[in-house]
């Protein structure tokens, strides 16, 4: 294959500046000479580095939960609606500057240019949400069994939430988190991933301003770009009652007993391994664009990549033809050029997880159908032609999820045998079914149908709206952000019992005189 043309790394340098200025980040801050903790700002477009940037060391994510619970304890009387404008003005922010953000994205991540522009998007519709959402943060009047006495629930403010994003959705999972809380009065600290610290100071600058032009407190929003060992403060701390952290199962596993230890809440997004059941009487059409979407999509980095097909083996030859004829002529490269579908893989040890899976996947019995090859490009620069690989069984190799475009694929016989493969592994993400039978999608959404967070019906794995409540079972870690009532978790609950009466009726009839 012809070798990947890109653009230099000095075009996507002063892009990263011009588009960090854009956004509000003081242009000093770049001249880091003197300054002696830096991360390397690096772009997966070429492989190289862009400049150092400053990062946080453990004193200033301390200094940032005492400046955080200050800023909580001023916002959390500011009453909802009011706290509202805040995040509406973020969002007129997002649209205004939504080039800019997506430039970083495509720059830090490597996104194509529309999926780039689609992780703005999903940040100014939870912005939308959010400001709606301020006017209706409601609790429940339920009947009191005495006489004279009001019996309901309030929600207030909780505190400091720490929000610790990945580095593949690096300002959409920092969105969903920050514009709920901030609604529900409470202050954040942003520990995003170190592959994505420019995207999260162009995000932080914008919040900051739009803080400033409604009149909120500083340090609602406080962006520690530290290392997860620098980051220990923030997990065990009690001044941060809720710990959100979106990342491996293995940080989740690291992060979770010790928010537990000390009896905070945590909201984990952790694995997927997201399939798609398809049936003898699917639209293959339908389900070809879906799967090749959501599977080779993002190149395969998002939590909800779908990477597994279990097909009914009258249709799989059929299936399988149609998805390797399309991946056959996938454009792959720049992510910046008009018309590329797949970027580049996050980094060279992305590229290595995703070599050794499929090794030993064909230990495993598996057999290559499509892709899986490395294209010519620079040296530090991972593109990859998306994989399918027949599996025998569902093997050690195929409950793993591979952060990069792999797509498994396993056959079934009967109906009940799809559902028990389609839960046979650790993770409990997303999921969906391409049918055109109505008792199969009722069922596969039915308690005895998928075990997973989202269930979907002739739509892939990916690509959800922020409406409904986002997140997972099983190693997942169980957490729901953005929509329904996923607010719920960033508040704290009274139960109030009012008496209005002259007398004092106990409850459960119990006589105390
Ligand atoms: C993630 O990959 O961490 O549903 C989030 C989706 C996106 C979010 C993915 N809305 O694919």
């Amino acid at each position: 294959a012809d070798t990947i043309a890109l653009p230099t790394t000095d075009e996507l340098r002063t892009l990263a500046r011009t588009s960090l200025q854009r956004c509000g980040v003081d242009p000093a801050v770049l001249d880091t000479a003197g300054v002696t903790n830096t991360v390397t700002a690096r772009t997966p477009v070429t492989g190289d580095a862009l400049f150092d940037y400053p990062a946080a060391g453990a004193a200033d994510v301390e200094a940032a939960i005492d400046a955080a619970h200050d800023a909580f304890l001023q916002w959390r009387t500011v009453p909802g609606p009011v706290r509202g404008f805040l995040i509406k003005r973020l969002g007129e922010l997002l649209t205004e500057h939504k080039e800019d953000v997506a430039n970083l994205i495509g720059i830090e991540v490597g996104k194509i240019r529309s999926e780039a522009l689609g992780e703005v998007q999903e940040m100014i519709d939870i912005c939308d949400f959010a400001v709606g959402l301020s006017r209706q943060l409601d609790g429940r009047t339920m009947p009191s069994e005495r006489p004279g006495h009001r019996l309901m629930e309030t929600w207030h403010p909780l505190g400091v939430v720490g929000v610790v994003s990945a580095f593949n959705f690096p300002a959409a999972v920092w969105s969903w988190n920050l514009a709920l809380a901030i609604v529900c009065g409470d202050a954040v600290i942003w520990k995003p991933a170190q592959l994505t610290t420019l995207t999260a100071a162009a995000c932080s600058a914008l919040f900051d301003r739009a803080a400033k032009e409604s009149g909120a407190p500083a340090n609602l929003n406080v962006l520690v770009s530290a290392s997860a060992a620098d980051t220990q403060a923030l997990i065990d701390s009690p001044k941060v009652p809720l710990i959100s952290a979106t990342g491996s199962e293995r940080m989740g596993e690291q992060i979770a007993p010790r928010v537990a230890a000390r009896f905070g809440r945590a909201i984990l997004e952790l694995g997927g391994n997201n399939a798609a059941v398809v049936t003898p009487s699917a639209d293959l059409e339908l389900a070809t664009r879906g799967i090749v979407f959501a599977a080779a999509g993002t190149a395969g980095q998002r939590c909800t990549s779908m990477r597994r097909i279990i097909v009914h083996q009258d249709i799989a030859d059929e299936l399988i033809d149609r998805i390797s004829q399309v991946y056959r002529r996938l454009p792959i490269g720049d992510p910046f050029a008009d018309g590329t579908l797949v970027g580049p893989l996050i980094d060279g040890k992305s590229h290595a997880n995703m070599t050794e899976a499929l090794e030993q996947a064909v230990a495993q019995g598996g057999q290559i159908l499509a892709g899986g090859r490395r294209r010519p490009s620079s040296d530090n620069s991972y593109y990859v032609e998306p994989a399918i690989v027949r599996m025998p069984t569902q093997s050690e190799i195929v409950k793993d999820e591979t952060f990069a475009p792999i797509l498994y694929v396993l056959t079934y016989d009967t109906f009940e045998e799809a559902i028990a493969l389609h839960n046979d592994v650790p993770q409990g993400l997303s999921s969906s079914i391409f049918t055109t039978d109505q008792r199969e999608a009722e069922r596969f959404i039915a308690a005895d149908g998928s075990d997973c967070g989202i269930v979907n019906v002739n739509i892939g794995t990916s690509g959800a709206e922020i409406g409904g409540a986002f997140g997972g079972e099983k190693t997942t870690g169980g957490g729901r952000e953005s929509g329904s009532d996923a607010w719920r978790a960033y508040m704290r609950r009274a139960t109030n019992t009012v008496n209005y009466s002259r007398e004092l009726p106990l409850a459960q009839g119990v006589n105390f005189a």
